[in-house]
């Protein structure tokens, strides 16, 4: 039985993600043989993912969220994710703030990644995800909730937040932890563990 050794996770990468995530060693392993028999390459491709949105969302567009939520995970931008950058995410979009978490939800809202936050960059998450979520004509919601988080941070119209900013206001302020969150991503995490990939 010679080609375990393309099937099997290195030991580097298992040690890494036991310690970046709480998954277990099992769980991993699990994974990964469903991660290898739904992409052989060992690789999703933007197309892939936005097929699996498509998937989870028949009735909906979310092919524009996709795309934030491919970008955010895809963290050595070579335009596909990768095993490690898969698991990552899963653990990423569970609840909670922790520091990586909130460098994440950073990084999705960082539309251009140019390393802030404009007040245009929340409003264009919010209009995408609310598209995904099949929720349209909501200009007053979205308004108001990037208004909120504006005040939130004291910025004027065309401030930026930044990086450490965001995360030290999402840890102090619920009330903001739950306007970035929209409750959305829990949604996605739950579905993508439910088809195991
Ligand atoms: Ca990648
Ligand atoms: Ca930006």
């Amino acid at each position: 039985m010679g080609n375990t050794k393309s099937s099997a996770l290195s030991k580097e990468l298992l040690e890494e993600l036991k310690s970046n995530t709480k998954y277990t060693e099992a769980e991993l392993c699990t994974w990964y043989q469903s991660f290898l028999k739904e992409c052989p390459s060992g690789k999703i491709s933007k197309q892939q993912f936005e097929g699996i949105y498509a998937s989870f969302f028949p009735d909906a567009n979310p092919t524009a969220y996709a795309r934030h939520v491919f970008r955010s995970f895809d963290t050595n931008a070579d335009g596909t994710l990768d095993f490690k950058e898969y698991i990552v995410a899963l653990h990423l979009t569970s609840g909670g703030k922790t520091l990586q978490k909130l460098e994440w939800a950073f990084a999705l809202y960082d539309v251009d990644g140019n390393g802030t936050i404009s007040k245009n960059e929340i409003q264009e998450i919010y209009v995408d995800a609310f598209r995904l979520l099949c929720v349209n004509n909501l200009n007053n919601e979205i308004q108001y909730r990037a208004e909120k988080i504006w005040k939130f941070f004291g910025k004027k119209e065309n401030d930026k937040i930044l990086e450490g900013e965001f995360i030290q206001g999402v840890m102090d302020n619920n009330d903001i932890l739950r306007l970035i969150q929209y409750d959305e991503p829990q949604k996605i995490k739950d579905k993508l563990k439910e088809k195991k990939l």
